[in-house]
Order: C-alpha cells, then structure tokens, then sequence
C-alpha cells in the first residue's frame, strides 16, 4: 500500500472513478489496485485510493543504476459503490453527483455468475443500460441549460454550442464522440457532462475466462461510444497479487500472459488521460514523473522542484529507447544521441531528463 503523493498531477488532482451496477467487482479491482481493505459484497461508502502505475521500463532501469529508492508513477482512483435493492439498474442522484465529480470513468461490468444478485451476467445489457443511463443525465443537464440561457438571453454563441450537444444526445451519440470542429468544448466544462468524460470499460470475467479476449460484439459498441475496453478477472487479480514476485511471474507465465490484466487496466486509464510519463535516473532515485502530453520542458522540470522551473537553463534528454539501443548515458553522449533541449520542447513520454538549472 502506498501513500497519496503530493502532487502527482500538478494543480488539481485527477480522479477515476470505478463506476457500474451493484455487485460488478468495483471494490474487488479498487482492493487489488490500492491495496486498501473495503469490504467486498455490499455497496458502502465511497473511498479514495492510491495506486502506482506499473512501468516495465522503469523496472529496467532501476536494474541498470539499482538506485536507493524506485519510485512510480501514481494514480488516484474513486470506488462507488454501486446502487442495491433498485428494481430496475437505474443511477440515482447520489451517485450521478458523484459520478459528476470524476475526470474519468472505468465502467466495470459483470460477467460472472454472482449468487448474491438475481439473474444471469448480462455485460452488453448494462453497457448499454450505463450508457442510456448517461445519455438521459447529459440531456437533462443540457436541456435545463438551454432554457435558462434562452430566458436570461446568455450568449447566443454560448446557446449554439448548447443546441449542438442537445441535438448529439438526442442522436444517441455520446459527447465524447463529437469532434473537437464540431463542438465549443470551453463552453461545456463545469458541467460534468457523463458522455464527455474519458471511458474505460473492464469486463469483469469469471476466472475460467481469464485471458480470453472481449467479445466482438462488446468491443464493437465499446468503440462506437468513443471508449477503450479490455477483459479482467476481479478475483484471479486479486489473487496473483497477493503472491510474491516470483510466484506471479510463474502465475502468469502458466496463462500466457506477459503481466496482469490490473496492469494494462491501470495503464490504459492513465494514457485515457493524456497522461505520460518522463523519468530521472541516478544512484539516489530512478523515478516516473506525471505529465499532461504537450508539456514544455520547462513546466516538467517544475513538476521535480519549482526551482528548477525557475532557475532552467537547458535540459538534456535521453529517449528511453535510444538509452536501451546504448546501454547507458555515457555510451548515448559518446553516439552524439544526447539531446539538448531549451524550455519550448514538448517532452515525449519516456524521456529520461536531466535540468541544468540555475538559481
Ligand atoms: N467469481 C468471481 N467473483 C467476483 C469477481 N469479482 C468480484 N467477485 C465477487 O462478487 C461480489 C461483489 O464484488 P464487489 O467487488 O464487492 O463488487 P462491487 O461492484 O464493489 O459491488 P457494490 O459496491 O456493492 O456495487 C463479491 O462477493 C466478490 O467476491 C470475479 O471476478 N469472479
Ligand atoms: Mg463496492
């Protein structure tokens, strides 16, 4: 279990929420994730946890400079708990505002027999139940915004935009599907809008499905509501990470699986987020650091001290890649490969970095 980091996003903290129908397995991937104990089986309080990002290249090298300290990448997830005793799935106010409150969603779906719920997994069923669900929420909004706008005389502009989303959702088509040209995305923010955030779909499997691949037709309707989706199990990932290092590599080797689902899961919710990630090495810390993509080298190097923003003067930059074609820095200065970059270049995910500063 780790501690929540101080400021791995920069100014705001970004938050994922595990969202989904009762029983889904939210808690059990938030417990495996986090390392945090919630009780399993009943809905519950929403709880906050902290989870490393699994990076086999920084695993490389912190095998090359074996430093002190190997430090990852972190994220912030949100389990909430999912709605019981509804007679039809349905989200009710609490959980739409606290689904509101989240920057982006990991939908968790139910794909194994659960002897606690009535009827059989019926994941294509709660997809499209969670998106009408999300459809409905956005309309209302949008809808109310409108009216308001249209009595208060608010910027006509500010109404087309509105009139655009109307209509998308009217289409069926979820916010985030609409392209960027088509859409005044300024105008939209505060609102929370569901079918604009970021969506992530886990099919939840039962373990004798493990490893299989998402059904076509699932992953067919994942990608025609803009999200990205893969297959887990709950309940073998939380016992493969319950085992040491050794036993899960064997684990996984016997499943024929390169590394967990979890993994892959966690990664892709952090790429869903634009996020990257450059890295410093040395004999003190090897350590992944969070940044949005398109972010200068300037601005990066604030996210190590705010003195080397200050006080920058160069960095020089070594893609992770060309460090592992020349086995190490020396070899990579040696090629003429180091590259020296002023405050305006957009860092690359994998660049390993040092700043020269001045203060
Ligand atoms: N067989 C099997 N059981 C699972 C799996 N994932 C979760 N479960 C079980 O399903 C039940 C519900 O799991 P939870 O993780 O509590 O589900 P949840 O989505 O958090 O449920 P709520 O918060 O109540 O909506 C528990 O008894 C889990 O042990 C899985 O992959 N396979
Ligand atoms: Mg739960």
């Amino acid at each position: 279990m780790h501690g929540p980091s101080r400021d791995e996003y920069g100014i705001r903290p970004v938050k994922i929420g595990l969202v989904g129908f009762a029983g889904s397995g939210k808690t059990t991937v938030f417990n495996t994730m986090t390392g945090l104990d919630v009780p399993v089986g009943f809905g519950g309080e929403l709880k906050l946890g902290t989870t490393r990002v699994p990076d086999p290249r920084i695993d490389r090298l912190s095998e090359i400079f074996s430093p002190r300290k190997t430090t990852y990448a972190e994220m912030t997830f949100c389990d909430i708990p999912g709605e019981h005793g509804a007679e039809k799935k349905g989200l009710t106010g609490r959980s739409l505002q606290q689904i509101r409150e989240q920057e982006a969603l990991c939908l968790v779906l139910r794909d194994f027999d659960n002897p606690a719920l009535a009827g059989d997994p019926d994941p294509l069923g709660d997809l499209e139940a969670f998106h009408a669900e999300c459809l409905f929420a956005d309309h209302e909004i949008v809808e109310k915004r409108i009216d308001r706008g249209r009595k208060e005389q608010a910027n006509p502009v500010e109404l087309i935009a509105f009139e655009k989303v109307l209509a998308a959702l009217e289409d069926e088509r979820p916010v985030r599907t609409v392209p960027e040209s088509q859409l005044n995305r300024g105008f939209l923010k505060g609102y929370g809008l569901l079918t604009d955030k970021p969506l992530l779909v886990a099919l939840n499997v039962g373990e004798e499905k493990a490893g299989e691949e998402l059904p076509a037709d699932l992953a067919a309707r994942i990608e025609e509501i803009g999200g990205a989706g893969l297959a887990l199990s709950a309940s073998l990932e939380a016992e493969i990470a319950g085992l040491d290092a050794g036993d899960q590599a064997a684990f996984l080797e016997d499943l024929g699986v390169a590394e967990s689902a979890l993994g892959r899961f966690i990664r892709t919710a952090y790429g869903l987020l634009d996020l990257i990630s450059f890295f410093t090495v040395g004999p003190d810390e090897v350590r992944a650091w969070t940044i949005r993509r398109g972010t200068a080298a300037k601005e990066a190097a604030g996210r190590i001290h705010t003195d080397l923003e200050r006080g920058f003067i160069r960095a020089e930059v070594t893609p992770y890649d060309v460090f592992m074609e020349h086995g190490s820095e020396q070899a990579v200065k040696d090629a003429g490969k180091l590259q020296v970059e002023g405050k305006e270049y957009v860092v690359s995910d994998g660049d390993i970095m040092h700043v020269r500063f001045n203060v």
